[in-house]
């Protein structure tokens, strides 16, 4: 009994430890398009007139393998009749400007992503009833005929109050539940780390809504933030950075392509955001980025795909957050070798990307 309250207590303790304050500080949030702050942890995400939009982002990352619980209070406006669009919780892996407006609501085409939405105009092609509803999305699409869950029915929430809106995450169970006002409305079970946002645990969160041909003032106010930030990531190896300190050029042992392929992996993006921590630590500083090939196949195809497996890495650097400018993707194709090429082993030395630091030439 003892140790059991002990271990309650400790349990309590180190929830507490995570948990965000109250008085939330407005330089943690992006904002974007018609997005503004209105007073303490309030904004106005969209004005009432037709074709606005805006977004609203944390800048710290959520660790979903922890549980959280977000509270939120949303107005949607006071026109019932011909109120539009809706708003949309997010989750998504950079922290993004805003979606598409109208029937998009700020949340179509974000991908990968998954989303709370919260709709109040009827579009009949993408399935949406003709009640308030809500609905679990993902990967940007808002048509119902890929929902993960819903739509379901809500009561008219566009009746100038606010409400409550609560999201909570059980990772052990993979359950989500959204609560409205104290309800429950909707909840699904997925994998949504792997199933969804391809192995990364560590997502940005945040609030998208739009107005389209008809319009609402949709408005937020955060009021409990409980959740696990994403711990920084893991710095490159340290030998790897001394090298690269040096103007040496290094590989990525988890970096690799399937056959043709110039997809970045999946197994391949936790060294490349050791990549990604290693460059905001030199800011200023070029990374080139040369693809390379084994010498199977023809001259042209292998230096074409070199350089779009340079630009698919480049791009992921990008998304997260490393000025283009600094990036110098380029294809050599099967030029250079490191190794002999007849051998398996050789040809698998030179499929490579290499990247190494250099000055801005001024
Ligand atoms: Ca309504
Ligand atoms: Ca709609």
């Amino acid at each position: 009994m003892r140790l059991f309250l002990h271990l309650t207590f400790f349990l309590l303790l180190s929830y507490a430890l995570v948990a965000q304050d109250s008085k939330l500080n407005p330089e943690d949030f992006k904002i974007s398009g018609d997005t503004r702050m209105t007073g303490q942890n309030c904004y106005q995400m969209t004005n009432p007139v037709n074709w606005s939009s805006g977004s609203i982002w944390h800048k710290k990352p959520i660790d979903l393998r922890a549980p959280f619980e977000l509270e939120l209070n949303v107005m949607l406006g006071c026109k019932d009749a011909d109120g539009a669009d809706g708003i949309v919780f997010t989750f998504h892996p950079k922290m993004q400007q805003t979606g598409y407006a109208g029937e998009g609501m700020g949340f179509a085409g974000l991908r990968p992503s998954l989303g709370i939405e919260i709709d109040t105009w009827e579009n009949e092609h993408l399935l949406d009833p003709s009640y308030d509803h809500i609905a679990i999305l993902k990967n940007g699409s808002i048509n119902h005929a890929y929902n993960l869950a819903g739509p379901n029915r809500l009561p008219n929430l566009e009746d100038c109050q606010t409400h409550q809106l609560k999201v909570k995450w059980d990772p052990a169970d993979q359950k989500m539940a959204v609560y409205i006002d104290g309800r429950g409305y909707i909840w699904f079970r997925k994998d949504i780390i792997n199933k969804i946002f391809q192995g990364n645990p560590s997502v940005y969160w945040g609030v998208t809504a739009a107005t389209g041909g008809y319009n609402n003032k949709h408005a937020i106010c955060f009021e409990k933030l409980d959740y696990r930030e994403a711990k920084p990531l893991e710095s490159l190896d340290y030998r790897l950075a001394q090298k690269l300190r040096e103007g040496e050029a290094i590989t990525l042992p988890s970096l690799q392509f399937d056959s043709g392929q110039s997809k970045v992996r999946p197994s391949s993006m936790a060294e490349l955001d050791q990549l990604v921590q290693h460059m905001k630590k030199n800011p200023g500083m070029i990374l080139d980025i040369f693809g390379f090939t084994d010498s199977s196949g023809s001259r042209q195809a292998n230096q074409s795909i070199s350089l779009q497996r340079a630009q698919a890495v480049a791009k992921y650097l990008e998304d997260r957050g490393i000025p283009r400018k600094q990036l110098n993707p380029q294809g050599y194709g099967e030029a250079f070798p490191v190794a002999p090429n007849t051998t398996a082993a050789g040809r698998r030395l030179n499929r490579r990307i290499e990247f190494r630091l250099t000055r801005p030439i001024p």
